[in-house]
């Protein structure tokens, strides 16, 4: 396999180390490798497959050198500034933040799902927001089987999708003391707020779940709300999903389609009290699903309930699936 020059933007945020970790467990096939962020962590050391790595400001030039591909976790606005720029240099940037995903020149990119999008690139790849990756994954399949209709979406979102300082609220929040990150206490408590309050009532988080899925699955027009909840949950998201079909079935079809789907572990053993759970998921690659059923409240409808790591399959893993693609397309 060819390598390539690796650049990580961002590399020692929550994201960041975890593309490092990702990089090494796939055996990512790299020629040269660059670890870069803000100045505040400039100089400090990485250590990537047993050699150490110092971090490097990201500046107008650090695309002056030859890099192929460059991973970025650093947050929208760093995005927005230096995504073109490396772009400009015939960088492809995969890019975490949200700031690209829903620009039409911008393809958005679950391997399990849509790979042929990543072909149509013009530098910048976006990766979609956590919990919109791991509903894809296990709707792409039944879209295929049934058509989907309409997509109600709740979820149970773990603190580490908002960082460190997520992470630590909860931790601090265990002990009793004031949050720092989130507007209220996170331990013992259910945050129906994720991301800013827009214009309509929804969080950007939950408007976020609506445009992805359309643009991912190419329908856009689809019916889709949500409700996105933060839970105190340190390790991975968990969903439940409402589907509505465009055609009736017998729920063998949809277990047989979920458990072919590429990515998608099926864990639905109700008699044996096994689910899909955060803790399991956690530390994982795949996306799990369970609780598999029929709503029989409507014509042609299931529940399902999907859990995957947020900053693996959500973020990390993502993305660096969606290099292996560049990579292949370049031989
Ligand atoms: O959170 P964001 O804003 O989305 O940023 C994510 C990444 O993008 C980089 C940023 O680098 C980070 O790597 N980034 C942001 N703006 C950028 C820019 N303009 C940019 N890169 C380039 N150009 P950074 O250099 O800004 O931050 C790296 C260090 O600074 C801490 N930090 C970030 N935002 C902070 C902050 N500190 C205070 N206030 C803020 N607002 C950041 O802390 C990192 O150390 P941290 O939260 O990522 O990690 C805190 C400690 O936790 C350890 N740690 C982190 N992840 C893990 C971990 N330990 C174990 N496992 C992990 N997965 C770190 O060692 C650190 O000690
Ligand atoms: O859009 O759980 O990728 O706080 C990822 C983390 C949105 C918020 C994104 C979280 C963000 C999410």
């Amino acid at each position: 396999m060819k390598k390539v020059n690796l650049a990580v933007v961002g590399a020692t945020g929550m994201v960041g180390r975890t593309f490092l970790k990702v990089l090494e467990e796939r055996d990512f096939p790299i020629d040269n490798f660059y670890v870069m962020a803000s100045a505040r962590s400039a100089g400090q050391k990485l250590t990537f497959r047993g050699k150490e790595y110092v971090v490097e400001e990201l500046t107008e030039h650090s695309f002056d050198k030859p890099i192929d591909i460059a991973l970025f976790s650093a947050g929208g606005s760093t995005s927005a500034k230096f995504a073109p720029i490396a772009a400009e240099h015939g960088v492809v940037v995969v890019d975490n933040s949200a700031q690209w995903r829903m620009d039409p020149e911008v393809p958005l990119v679950v391997p399990e799902v849509n790979p042929e999008d990543i072909r149509w690139n013009k530098g910048i790849i976006a990766n979609p927001n956590c919990s919109t990756i791991q509903a894809m994954v296990a709707l792409k399949p039944l879209d295929d089987l049934l058509g989907i209709k309409r997509v109600v979406y709740s979820t149970y979102q773990a603190v580490s999708g908002a960082g460190v300082a997520g992470w630590k609220d909860l931790e601090d929040g265990l002990k009793g003391m004031p949050p720092k990150k989130f507007p209220h206490p996170i331990a013992n408590n259910c945050l129906p707020h994720i991301d800013i309050f827009l214009e309509n009532g929804y969080t950007k988080e939950e408007m976020k779940m609506i445009w992805e899925t359309r643009k991912i699955l190419h329908h856009d027009q689809l019916k889709v709300t949500a409700t996105t909840v933060r839970v105190p949950v340190f390790s991975s998201h968990s969903e439940s999903i409402n589907i509505e079909f465009l055609r009736p079935f017998e729920i063998e079809e949809i277990y047989d389609a979920l458990e072919k789907a590429p990515g998608l572990v099926v864990v639905d053993d109700p008699a044996h009290d096994k689910y899909p759970l955060a803790v399991d998921a956690a530390g994982k690659d795949e996306v799990f699903v369970g609780r598999i059923r029929r709503d029989e409240s409507v014509d042609n409808g299931i529940n399902i309930w999907v859990v995957a790591d947020n900053i693996r399959k959500g973020a990390a893993t993502n993305a660096v699936q969606i290099a292996e693609l560049l990579v292949k397309n370049m031989e």
